[in-house]
This record gives C-alpha cells, sequence and structure tokens, in this order.
C-alpha cells in the first residue's frame, strides 16, 4: 500500500496542523501514515497559552514499527510544524533513510514578520536541514527569510526582494522547488513557484476576502502533497491546489473573523475533493 507520512503538530482544537491534512488526505482518497510531532491543546494563536507535550519516544517506537511492514510503501511525506529542535532532528534522520519521492516541507514557524511563540531562536537554522532534504519547500515570506537567517521585514514583498531571498536559499543549498505561499500579485493573493533551475517564478492566486485565516497554510500544503502524491506535475498541483483553497477559504469567510481562530471550514472542499 502507497502511503504518505503526516509529520506535524496534533492540535486539539479546530481544523490546523494534521487534522487538516486528514481531512484532505483521506478526502483525496490517499492513506496516510499520520506522526504526530507533539501534541497541543490548540493552536498557540488564538487560544492563550496551550498545553504541549512531546512524543518522542511514540514517534520513534511507532516509526520502527512501520518500516517492518513489508507491504507498506511511505513514498511520500508532508512535514509542517514541528514545535522543537528535536523533533527537527528526528525527522531529517528519518527523511535521510527514506529517500521519499516527494517530500514536502512546511516550515511552520512564523507569519507577518515574527516567529511564532515558543520557538527557540536557533528554530529556523536547523529548519533548513530539512529544507536542504525536501523536493517541495513552502515557506510564506516570513519563512523564508527566517530560513536564510535574516530578521523578516513584512513591508518589502517586491519581486527583486523575493528573488534575493531565493538566490541566498539556493546558495545555502536548497535545491527543491520553492512555493512561496500567501504572496500578492494581480489583485491577487497566492504562491510564487521557483521550479529547481529555473529563476522566473509562477504565479497562481485568488480573488481575496477580507481579513485574516488561519490554517490557510496547513491546508494548501496538504493539498500541494496530495495532488503530487496522484502523479500530477509541479506546476499542475500549485494550480489545482490554489483552486481548491479557494473553496475552503470562501466557506471560512462566511463565519466571524474571531470564529476563524479555528481553522479552515472544509465541507465544501471535502465535497470538491470526493467529487473529482
Ligand atoms: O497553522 C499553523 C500552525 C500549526 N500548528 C500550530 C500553530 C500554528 C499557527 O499558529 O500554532 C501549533
Amino acid at each position: 500500500m502507497k502511503a504518505t507520512a503526516v509529520v506535524e503538530d496534533f492540535s486539539a482544537l479546530g481544523t490546523i496542523s494534521s487534522v487538516a491534512a486528514m481531512d484532505v488526505l483521506h478526502g483525496m482518497g490517499i492513506t496516510t501514515a499520520v506522526l504526530p510531532a507533539m501534541f497541543l491543546s490548540s493552536s498557540t494563536e488564538g487560544f492563550g497559552t496551550p498545553v504541549k507535550m512531546t512524543a518522542s519516544s511514540w514517534f520513534r517506537k511507532t516509526v520502527a514499527h512501520l518500516q517492518t511492514v513489508s507491504h507498506l510503501e511511505l513514498d511520500s511525506a508532508l512535514i509542517g510544524y514541528l514545535g522543537t529542535t528535536g523533533a527537527i532532528a528526528e525527522v531529517a534522520a528519518l527523511a535521510t533513510h527514506n529517500n521519499w519521492q516527494t517530500l514536502l516541507v512546511d516550515p511552520v514557524m512564523g507569519d507577518n514578520g515574527r516567529l511564532y511563540d515558543g520557538f527557540s531562536p536557533d528554530y529556523p537554522a536547523k529548519m533548513m536541514t530539512l529544507a536542504k532534504l525536501s523536493t517541495v519547500i513552502t515557506p510564506n515570506w516570513t519563512e523564508l527569510q527566517l530560513l536564510i537567517g535574516e530578521k523578516p521585514v513584512k513591508s518589502d514583498e517586491s519581486d527583486q526582494a523575493i528573488a534575493n531571498a531565493v538566490n541566498k536559499i539556493r546558495q545555502k543549498g536548497v535545491e527543491s522547488t520553492i512555493v512561496l505561499t500567501g504572496i500578492h500579485r494581480q489583485g491577487k493573493i497566492g504562491s510564487l513557484t521557483f521550479l529547481r533551475h529555473e529563476t522566473t517564478p509562477f504565479f497562481a492566486g485568488n480573488e481575496p476576502f477580507p481579513g485574516h485565516f488561519y490554517g490557510t497554510g496547513d491546508t494548501f500544503a496538504a493539498l500541494l502533497v496530495g495532488y503530487l502524491q496522484q502523479g500530477l506535475s509541479l506546476v499542475a498541483a500549485v494550480t489545482k491546489s490554489t483552486a481548491a483553497i479557494r473553496i475552503a477559504v470562501a466557506e471560512t469567510a462566511e463565519i466571524s473573523q474571531a470564529d476563524r481562530v479555528y481553522g479552515m471550514r472544509t465541507r465544501r472542499l471535502l465535497k470538491y475533493l470526493t467529487n473529482t
């Protein structure tokens, strides 16, 4: 059985991280091996200070067990919020051992010019070790700047500033496709994709809805790994993920800004995914 490993936090409340990934990937008919890197009571944004528990011994033993299952072919992986540098080291060891055909690393660690609460200052540098092993990375602009060791600036997301940052991450040894998310172009919000040997990016976006949407990146990364697992090219997978995320954003836009901290509404997205 082919399956996709999902390695990110399990947060009890709402539809972020591995919960969103499970919705999406199961809706796409993909078998998963869900390996929570950390357990939280909620997202770190919007609910005060969450309870956090690492699960490294469970993680190690589960990985060891799954490696003995002869009929299981874990050929792709989605890596998201890991929470600690220790978890990054464990996942990097796992990635080195597995040689996944698709390894999508979403270096979840910040937004809007700042590192999320609870991360140590060396977290971005450690995340670079995983970025180097990836086949695709999906940072937002803040995360791309953190990865290259720069203090993130929110204001300048010009083509030039982005091209400089992409050059720097390439020089530091990241050869994978870079899908830079949350970027505004042509009156739309979407992503700029820099394929491996190309410097001219490809933009895919949607008309923006007002306000902030929590967990969009988690859902988008799950869609992208799902479409890649289904055999689509990177450009086709980004295009389809962009169309699909619009459905979840449009549904979530109908609830109040205050309620959006619970993550994306995925009912219509699931209907769409299960009908295609
Ligand atoms: O949606 C990204 C995310 C994932 N996991 C945890 C988070 C966040 C964003 O705040 O706190 C635990």
